[in-house]
């Protein structure tokens, strides 16, 4: 009977009243239903030069493994390489990417640290889950321990193409890294595409048919796997929100006006000032609505450790004040800009009562909030979707306004044109929208991946009984 190993940067703390997202919910089920261990980053410095040792706590038949890390670490592996370089970079920004060849090594060093500290909890049949970015080489480390399991790696953020890739002074080693793995998941099949092609210019692989790629020798399975929400417990969570007293409050502050609502970590990849200025030129194109119509934008701070996310803050924030001052009268603000996070709960009731979700990134990977947008709404009378056509899931979802949102003057219109969609156009739209979400949901997702990795259905549900 295998166990199932998954590895991430962060491991998210079940413990909390907080409620954990889709992702760690259906991860955490798939090993209670299997048995496992789920190692990562603590999100704490060990405060000394050395990362800190493991610490294993164990709930129900999950083995949770943490580790500190010195602020060494934290400095070149994740503010530095993973956030200053591979991020910007897989977001086409190579304006942005910060090379430093000693992040590089800190990148490494704490690729193999995993690796090292997680080997002897590996069992003959274990089969291993390894996420994103931040872990590309884990398992050429594990290889060189001997380790010959199973290994499966899913990239949540896009794949660039082979020109923007190769910008990076150690690609070979990053696309590399990735052929140590069994199966390699991406959002998308341009995502695929991309490292195909870049691994067959590099020189070292390419396309060996029916999902397969070979590379130096070795044959491994590559995939589009599109990550999905937890829909069920998003419609109901959205339909329990909109009941609540403290909610009905919230209602009235808006004082009869259309919502458009937007709701992003702060990052540069998600377009928010492109977005304001989209829904300035719309207010300008569209006088009529001038008082009628609120964008309320909830963006909490990210990474305010990594240099230049806390001047984007002031930035995004004198978009949205240079906006209100121009357009603004005294008794209508037209944004309100939310600068916290905000809970899941209220936040899918506010996705219910806004006519419109503008989710405008500059490229995404996925966009679960997209989703999380489509199923809040009421299916009788469904808000519409703006949607960027550079996030991952404009691929599926097909009945979103797609926009450039580089197109300033393109998502101004596309806000005109959602606002005064007809219900039927609306609802022939979003039906078949929801069915995808329905049927295509974290769980499906979490699935299909793990029966690409070989662990099958029947073999998970034996395991359970
Ligand atoms: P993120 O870049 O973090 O994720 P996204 O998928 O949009 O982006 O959001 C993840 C979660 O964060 C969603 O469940 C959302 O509700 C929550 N969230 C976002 N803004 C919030 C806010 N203001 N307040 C509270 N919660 C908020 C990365 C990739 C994505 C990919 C995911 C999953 O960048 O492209 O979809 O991983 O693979």
């Amino acid at each position: 009977m295998s166990r199932l190993i998954v590895v991430s940067n962060r491991v998210p703390d079940l413990g909390k009243s907080a409620p954990a997202g889709g992702l760690a919910v259906a991860l955490k089920a798939a090993l209670e239903q299997r048995g496992g261990i789920w190692m990562g980053w603590s999100g704490k410095s060990s405060g000394a030069s050395e990362p800190g040792k493991l610490r294993i706590s164990e709930h129900g038949r999950i083995t949770f493994a943490l580790t500190d890390l010195s602020n060494r670490d934290l400095s070149e592996y994740y503010e530095g390489f993973a956030n200053s370089v591979l991020w910007p970079l897989c977001h086409y920004r190579l304006d942005l990417t910060d090379y430093a060849r000693k992040d590089m090594a800190g990148y490494f060093r704490v690729n193999r640290f995993f690796a090292e500290r997680l080997h002897p909890l590996i069992e003959p049949d274990d089969v291993l889950w390894i996420h994103d970015y931040h872990l590309i080489p884990m398992a050429s480390e594990l290889r060189r321990m001997g380790v010959e399991n199973r290994i499966g790696f899913f990239m949540h953020i896009p794949w660039p193409p082979p020109d923007v890739f190769f910008t990076l002074p150690v690609h070979e080693a990053i696309i590399g890294g990735l052929t140590a793995y069994d199966v390699v998941g991406f959002q998308t099949r341009h995502d695929v595409e991309n490292f195909a092609l870049g691994l067959k210019r590099e020189g070292i692989g390419g396309d060996a048919g029916e999902g397969w790629l070979e590379a130096y020798g070795r044959k491994f399975r590559a995939g589009a796997f599109p990550i999905g929400i937890a829909t069920g417990e998003f419609e109901k969570m959205a339909q329990r929100s909109v009941r609540s007293a403290a909610f009905k409050r919230i209602i009235e502050s808006f004082e009869g006006r259309d919502l458009i609502v937007g709701v992003d970590r702060l990052d540069y990849s998600k377009g928010l000032t492109h977005r304001i200025d989209g829904y300035e030129r719309f207010l300008v194109a569209n006088p009529a609505y001038r008082g009628r119509t609120t964008l309320l934008q909830v963006t909490p701070k990210s990474r305010t450790e990594v240099p230049g996310y806390a001047e984007m803050q002031r930035e995004v924030a004198e978009h949205a004040g240079r906006v209100n001052g121009a357009l603004g009268t005294l008794d209508w603000v037209p944004i309100r800009y939310v600068n916290r996070a905000v809970g899941q709960t209220m936040l899918a009731g506010l996705h219910r009562i806004a006519k419109v979700g503008l989710v405008t990134p500059l490229r995404d990977g996925m966009n679960l909030v997209a989703k999380e947008y489509l199923a809040a709404q009421d299916p009788e009378n469904p808000g519409v979707l703006v949607l960027s056509r550079f996030a991952g899931a404009a691929r599926e979802l097909d009945g979103a306004l797609l926009v450039n949102p580089y197109d300033i003057e393109a998502v101004g219109n596309a806000i005109a044109q959602a606002l005064s969609m007809p219900l039927e156009a609306r609802r022939e739209r979003f039906a078949p929208m929801l069915e995808r979400l329905r049927h295509y949901d974290i769980t499906r997702w979490c699935d299909d991946f793990l029966a690409a990795i070989g662990v099958d259905r029947s073999d998970r549900a034996s395991t359970a009984l």
